[in-house]
């Protein structure tokens, strides 16, 4: 494909396109070089560059990618992930985790409390047990067996912001209150297998026990070896309805370009909302997705989403996504 034709192909359907820098991205000459790393919003430029950094020694997807989400997970200043969470309403901090190879081996936890690394805990359910979800106590059971240091997740910070959310007390959960919410990464290793994860505190205030699509494989995120991966990040309900990554992943199956396929299925929760007659004002969705040859491609239902690219022997670089909805 031309790139002439391919930008018409992205104006044709009415998508904005914001940076120049995300065409160059897209550039329909095969010129990828595997390894790669993509990861949701500006954290993602730590977490690739550091799964860039193994991808580049040889290490597997697998291992490259969960090294850089652990990443976030540990940082006590990043408020949507792991440690330093925001909690729940009842000032709980309960994390979502899950991850997939390019075989599809699959491993997932939710609603963990005090466990920084959910991101290795649900790769150890997916090598170490029958399963392939546990959820919170069962999950924490888990965690203590495999002798995981247990830890307050609750800092400072949080529960301040936590105290004044209460006394306004409308109980109402907040989506993206910073407007970068849970990592999902996804990385090409040079053996050219495909794996991703994706971890989470979930919603700011939300309800004791609500999960969302992170922990969720097919929404939050979906890995086809053969095909592609996508991962998600925002209003998880929304995302869990339309069943999002596994529906990008499958678009690409038909022969979509990751951008295309992430773009259908932020159409498609747009869709639903109209169906519904459902206000989205207080929402945001977005989707990266890789294809098995290194193409990328991203699409959030309205401004405002970033994600993270690391190429090897390039510094990582972030990128504005388009979107649907100024
Ligand atoms: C959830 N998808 O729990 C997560 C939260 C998120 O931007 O990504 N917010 O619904």
């Amino acid at each position: 494909m031309k790139r002439s034709d391919f930008l018409k192909i992205i104006t044709g359907a009415s998508a904005v396109l914001p940076t120049l820098s995300f065409a160059r991205l897209l550039s329909p000459k095969n010129e990828n070089p595997i390894p790669v790393s993509i990861a949701t919003w500006k954290f993602g430029l730590q977490t690739t560059s550091k799964a860039m950094e193994l991808l580049e020694k040889g290490y597997s997807s697998m291992d490259a990618t969960e090294a850089g989400v652990k990443i976030c997970e540990a940082d006590p200043n990043e408020r949507s992930v792991g440690l330093g969470g925001r909690p729940d309403r009842d000032g709980k901090v309960t994390l979502d985790a899950c991850c997939m190879d390019h075989l599809g081996n699959i491993g997932s936890v939710a609603a963990v409390e005090n466990i920084v690394h959910v991101s290795s805990l649900a790769r150890a359910v997916m090598e170490k047990t029958p399963h392939v979800m546990l959820v919170s106590n069962g999950a924490l059971q888990f965690a203590k067996e495999l002798g995981f240091p247990e830890e307050n997740l609750l800092v400072k910070q949080s529960e301040k912001e936590w105290r004044d959310w209460r006394k306004k007390s409308e109980y109402k959960p907040i989506i993206n209150i910073e407007d970068h919410d849970t990592i999902g990464q996804i990385s090409l290793d040079a053996m050219g297998h495909l794996a991703g994860f994706c971890t989470t505190s979930g919603m700011s205030y939300k309800m004791h026990g609500r999960v969302g699509d992170s922990p969720i494989i097919g929404a939050g995120l979906y890995v086809d070896g053969e095909i592609g991966a996508a991962t998600a990040t925002g209003h998880g309900e929304e995302v869990i309805r339309t069943v999002g990554s596994y529906r990008v992943v499958s678009e690409m199956e038909k022969g979509l370009s990751p951008q295309m396929a992430c773009e259908g299925a932020v159409r498609k929760i747009f869709n639903f909302f109209k169906r519904r007659k459902q206000n989205f004002d207080d929402t945001q969705i977005g989707f990266i997705a890789m294809n098995k040859s290194g193409d990328i491609g991203s699409f959030s239902l309205k401004a405002g989403f970033q994600f993270a690219v690391c190429k090897k022997g390039e510094k990582p670089e972030l990128i504005n996504s388009p979107y649907l909805f100024p």
